[in-house]
């Protein structure tokens, strides 16, 4: 494979200098190499670049075209500026030092006239996109398929109305899988794109979340076929662009599993703006996932609790990503899982260097939150707190109520004789906050 020419000569690979860091263009809290346990940091936090927005966003929104135009984006050939952009992306992954990459198959070649031509589009550019994964050591975090773009999918893929796009969905997801294995994908993700509703006035619900689920068990079986032993994912979002979207949160999302026999076969992976457009907290999402063993990964970004739509900012809010990451690091961590950016530059930051300001401050972010949330969990301050607060569910009647062992009758005996009135007491909200704070600002 020959070497491409530099296409962002003016950036050197970012390095950690610490909290104390005198240039903009360097790490100060992520040190991929510091070991952390006998591991790298950059094995705990598996960061991952989003292709999407990260190589194919170009600022546009509903009231005007892009304002973003980089330079590698020249010729006519959209194959030949796929392979270029891809050179690119992988020079950015190592100069970032993100040891991931995520894809959707149209984000990285361009969709034929055909899905004939299609899948041979891909074939040229996963070929390329395998010598570089070797050639930089950058891996797949996973991939996808974009099932919500082309108007074919307008009223949905997998519960589309028409039998004929759930075929071509289901080919296009058995190509999407083929590759994704190809490439060592560790993962494969789900977001329903337009897997809901608008009106429920044309809208069967019953039906199409039985052909969802019949789409699911079709790519398991598949999956299994051709020995892809990644995990595979579902991406909860509540709307946008549809009104209503069946994986609306995780919560729903594990009754939709269960309720279709899918639940040993699917993880989670939880977008902080999906969690807010859900009316959730992001740290709420990660501990519904965890508790019932079903926490993949995290789609990494922000969204402005003042709009009600996806904004997929870089999040830089240390408090509530220390949150999230006790939850995540008490849950045993990510698993095959990792911190995917999910995350677009503002529409008027056009220059290639504000690619790497946006992730540094991102893996900055979630750097010092995990260390935070390491120390939070050494202290075991909050959780001594916490199993303090149920520790009457340990012994005696406590514990016979947790393992089901008592009943009505014995418990009204008790509550008629020796114990009587409950004696209330305090949540202690407050002093936990401050107790939080100590951690975030000493
Ligand atoms: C959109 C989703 C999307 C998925 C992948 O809101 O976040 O980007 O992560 O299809
Ligand atoms: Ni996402
Ligand atoms: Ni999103």
């Amino acid at each position: 494979m020959k070497k491409s020419r530099p296409h962002f000569p003016r950036i050197k690979p970012i390095a950690y200098a610490g909290p104390s860091a005198t240039t903009a263009l360097a790490f100060r809290h992520y040190n991929p190499d510091e070991l952390v346990d006998g591991k790298k940091m950059s094995a705990h936090l598996r960061f991952s670049i989003a292709y999407w927005h990260s190589f194919r966003g170009t600022g546009a929104d509903p009231f005007g075209p892009g304002t973003i135009q980089r330079p590698w984006e020249k010729g006519t050939d959209p194959v030949s500026i796929a392979l270029t952009r891809l050179d690119a992306a992988f020079e950015f992954c190592q100069k970032i030092r993100a040891p991931f990459w995520a894809f959707h198959d149209r984000d990285i070649a361009p969709e034929g006239r055909s899905l004939a031509e299609s899948n041979r589009n891909l074939d040229r550019i996963v070929a390329h996109a395998k010598d570089l994964q070797r050639a930089t050591g950058v891996k797949l975090l996973w991939g996808t398929a974009n099932l919500f773009s082309n108007p074919r999918y307008m009223c949905g893929a997998a519960t589309n109305p028409d039998a004929h796009v759930f075929a071509y969905a289901a080919a296009q997801v058995k190509k999407a899988l083929d590759v994704t294995k190809q490439l060592g994908g560790e993962n494969y993700v789900f977001w329903g794109g337009r897997e809901g509703y608008e009106t429920l006035l044309n809208t069967n619900l019953k039906r199409e979340q039985a052909h969802l689920a019949a789409f699911l068990h079709l790519a398991v079986d598949y999956a299994k076929s051709i020995g892809f032993k990644g995990q595979f994912l579902i991406e909860p979002k509540p709307k946008e662009p549809t009104k209503h979207q069946y994986d609306f949160d995780v919560a729903s999302g594990i009754a939709f599993l269960r309720t279709h026999g899918l639940e040993k076969h699917f993880k989670f992976n939880i977008e902080t703006n999906h969690a807010t457009l859900a009316g959730h907290t992001f740290n709420h999402e990660i501990e519904v996932a965890a508790a019932q063993g079903m926490l993949g990964s995290i789609d990494a970004n922000s969204g402005d609790l003042l709009l009600g739509w996806d904004t997929d900012q870089f999040n830089t809010d240390v408090k509530e990503l220390t949150l999230a990451m006790v939850s995540i690091l008490r849950a045993g961590g990510l698993g095959t899982g990792g911190f995917n950016f999910d995350a677009k530059l503002r529409r008027p930051s056009i220059d290639p260097e504000d690619l790497f300001h946006a992730h540094i401050g991102g893996m900055d972010a979630y750097a010092l939150a995990f260390k935070l949330a390491r120390k939070i969990l050494a202290d075991g301050k909050f959780e001594s707190f916490v199993s303090d607060r149920y520790a009457s569910y340990d012994s005696g009647y406590g514990r016979a109520i947790a393992k089901r062992r008592t009943n009505f009758r014995e418990l009204n005996k008790l509550v008629l004789g020796k114990l009587g009135e409950p004696k209330p007491r305090s949540g202690k909200q407050e002093y936990l906050e401050n107790l939080l704070n100590t951690y975030l600002h000493g």
